[in-house]
């Protein structure tokens, strides 16, 4: 399999730390969206990340749906989401507020550099509104959970999503994300990130220029 993307992407990174945990072996195409869209076209048209590429050359695009096909690769045993019914709707919400979170963030980064002198106040109010209400709710619910990880004792693509967010939005957004008022989600990214396998994904944050 071939995991096109860059380390810098939460959505790239999720993805490549769960087929990390499970396991599977992949080659890496560190293909930047904007300067290096070209080589990502052909494999999806969108030319965003990541773009998984299965060994028979079907390729898969998003990162729930990415995920979704591991889930089912690895079986139900190994899948780090419950098979069916209310924890498994719970673990897709908080996922879903986690990546919603960094799709507003990234936003904003292109907004920043694309944009430049002139980015739109509206829009970049907005994803910071966005933004800060998710992380208060996402504060609130960990810091009523005592487990290790968000559902339990062992991790899952929920923790995974979120510690992923929260490190792209302490680089990308530093402002947006004060660790002193968030101290259950620092705690909850602190515990992610200690692992071997967030130590060995992972890239330091390189925007996109916007020449
Ligand atoms: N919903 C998508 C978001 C992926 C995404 O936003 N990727 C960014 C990189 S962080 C990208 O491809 N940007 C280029 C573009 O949108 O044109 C997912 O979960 O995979």
């Amino acid at each position: 399999m071939i995991l096109i993307g860059q380390y810098d992407s939460p959505f790239v990174r999720r993805v490549a730390i769960a087929m990390r945990l499970y396991g599977l072996a992949f080659e890496h195409q560190a293909w930047s969206t904007f300067g290096e869209g070209d080589k990502i076209a052909p494999f999806n048209p969108l030319r965003r990340v990541p773009t998984l590429v299965l060994d028979d050359g079907e390729a898969l695009i998003e990162s729930t749906a990415i995920l979704d096909h591991l889930d089912e690769f690895v079986g139900a045993g190994k899948a780090m989401i419950a098979r069916a019914g209310p924890p498994r709707r719970r673990c897709l919400k908080i996922c879903a507020l986690a990546t919603g979170l960094g799709d507003k963030a990234v936003s904003l980064v292109y907004e920043r550099v694309l944009r430049k002198d002139q980015p739109s106040k509206i829009w970049v109010e907005r994803c910071e509104m966005q933004i800060g209400d998710v992380l208060e709710v996402l504060e609130t619910e960990r810091a009523s959970i005592a487990s290790p990880y968000w559902f339990g004792e062992k991790i899952s693509h929920a923790d995974i999503a979120v510690a992923c967010v929260l490190r792209f939005v302490g680089e990308a957004h530093p402002r947006l994300f004060d660790a002193a008022r968030y101290p259950a989600l620092g705690a909850h990214a602190a515990r992610c990130e200690a692992l071997a396998a967030f130590a060995e994904i992972q890239q330091p944050l390189i925007p996109p220029s916007g020449d």
